[in-house]
């Protein structure tokens, strides 16, 4: 059988439950999933030789990761080319791309240090999203950057969100495409801390101040990112869950941005979702696969990811969740972990666009949970396999088991070759 011959028959079984696979399909092809730069070099960037900073940490050395600019576009490229659908691209600012003998440190960025990105995302019809860099930078005193008792420290740094707030500007006015810059520093302690207050009354009043800064708010979308702890500051993160969750609700047109790794061990963002939505207009994930902390593991198609979508297509929030991806994986095939992790997210929201929300929505309004729990699982089973082939054969993309091939061919063309 086709592919096409099998979606035909699946499309008769979804129908029969009041699914229409190809409204599924129709939908699924115009949500903007953002793919983080970050991936492709080990979260390095093209400003800095220092190390990753900052509590986060990449394992692994498989070889040829991108070293420049031109060969981390072109190994996105490669990825792009195995991801079907709509696609942005989230650039940090530590990848800003400068002409041969040029430099700007983090406070002094301008939109031209990252004209190469907007036009590889406008070549390729995509939006980008932005995120200032406050970390891997010997201006980070002691772990500290928004929220350092420093001023100087503090200044330096307001001026780096200023300036990405701008560049964000220039993104969105370029490519038509609204830009979520995304806040999130590593700033706490290792240790007890003897205030816990006054950091956070620098950091807010830092936000407050990088935000200060003219944007239109329909075109920039600014983000907090909190975190429960991070390598190095176990005990006491500026920008915890309250805080940030707090500065979003006191600051009209700033998202709350929930990255799933960043939660005690039982809590889930999928639960967090509606309670956030019944708020908030808009909100914005990071989503990553954190296995026992948050390590930032390539996302797979588990439980969790599967709920997130759910959530998101059950709430109808489709147009109010930014979605963006943010892992990285330095011990495996750095294409491929794009491809692999964009594709699961994606797979995640088919499975919930072909899911029949509604019917189960009623079983549950009207209390008959038995049927409920026996339907949900007797779902898990429908043939999501037949309708996820053929919408990468229509979309001109590899399938799940072609995938590798063509990722080991790029490895061995290009990526081997690295040094
Ligand atoms: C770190 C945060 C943050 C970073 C990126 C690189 O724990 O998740 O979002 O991963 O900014
Ligand atoms: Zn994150």
């Amino acid at each position: 059988m086709t592919a096409a011959e099998r979606y035909a028959s699946a499309k008769e079984v979804f129908g029969k439950l009041g699914v229409d696979t190809d409204a599924a399909l129709a939908k699924l092809k115009e949500v903007p999933v953002s793919m983080h730069c970050w991936q492709g070099d080990d979260v390095i960037g093209f400003d800095h030789d220092g190390p990753l900073t900052g509590g986060i940490q990449t394992t692994g050395n498989y070889p040829g990761k991108a070293r420049t600019p031109e060969e981390l576009l072109s190994d996105m490229d490669k990825a792009i080319s195995l991801i079907p659908g709509k696609k942005k691209i989230n650039v940090h600012a530590c990848y800003a791309i400068f002409e041969e003998g040029e430099f700007a440190d983090r406070d002094k960025l301008e939109p031209k240090h990252f004209k190469k990105w907007v036009e590889f995302a406008k070549e390729r019809g995509m939006g980008l999203d932005f995120n200032p860099t406050f970390f891997s930078h010997d201006m980070i005193k002691d772990g500290q950057s928004l929220s350092s008792p420093d001023p100087e420290v503090r200044r330096f740094w307001i001026e780096h969100g200023k300036a990405c707030i701008r560049i964000s500007q220039y993104f969105a006015e370029e490519t038509g495409i609204p830009c979520v810059m995304n806040i999130w520093t590593g700033d706490g302690f290792k240790d007890v801390p003897a205030d816990r207050m006054g950091p956070r009354m620098r950091y807010k009043e830092a936000i407050e101040e990088i935000l200060s800064e003219p944007y239109d708010r329909t075109k920039v979308k600014p983000c907090v990112e909190s975190k429960v702890f991070g390598i190095g500051v176990e005990s006491y993160t500026a920008g915890s869950a309250e805080f940030t969750l707090s500065f979003a609700a006191m600051h009209e047109g700033c998202l709350p941005l929930m990255d799933n790794g960043h939660y005690h061990p039982t809590e889930v963002v999928s639960d967090k979702i509606p309670a956030l939505l019944c708020f908030f207009p808009e909100i914005a994930l990071h989503v990553t696969r954190g296995v026992r902390w948050d390590s930032d593991h390539v996302l797979l198609l588990d439980d969790e990811t599967k709920e997130i979508a759910k959530e998101i297509v059950r709430c109808d929030a489709l147009g109010r969740v930014y979605i963006a991806l943010d892992y990285f994986d330095a011990s495996i095939n750095r294409v491929s972990a794009w491809a692999v992790g964009m594709r699961s997210f994606q797979k995640a929201l088919m499975m919930a666009l072909c899911t029949p929300n509604e019917k189960l929505q009623k079983l549950q309004d009207e209390s008959r949970f038995t049927e409920l729990m026996a339907m949900q699982e007797a779902v898990k089973l429908l043939p999501f396999g037949d309708v996820w082939n053929y919408y990468c054969e229509r979309c001109g993309v590899a399938d799940d088991f072609s995938l590798f091939g063509e990722v080991k061919e790029y490895e061995d063309e290009v990526l081997s070759k690295r040094a």
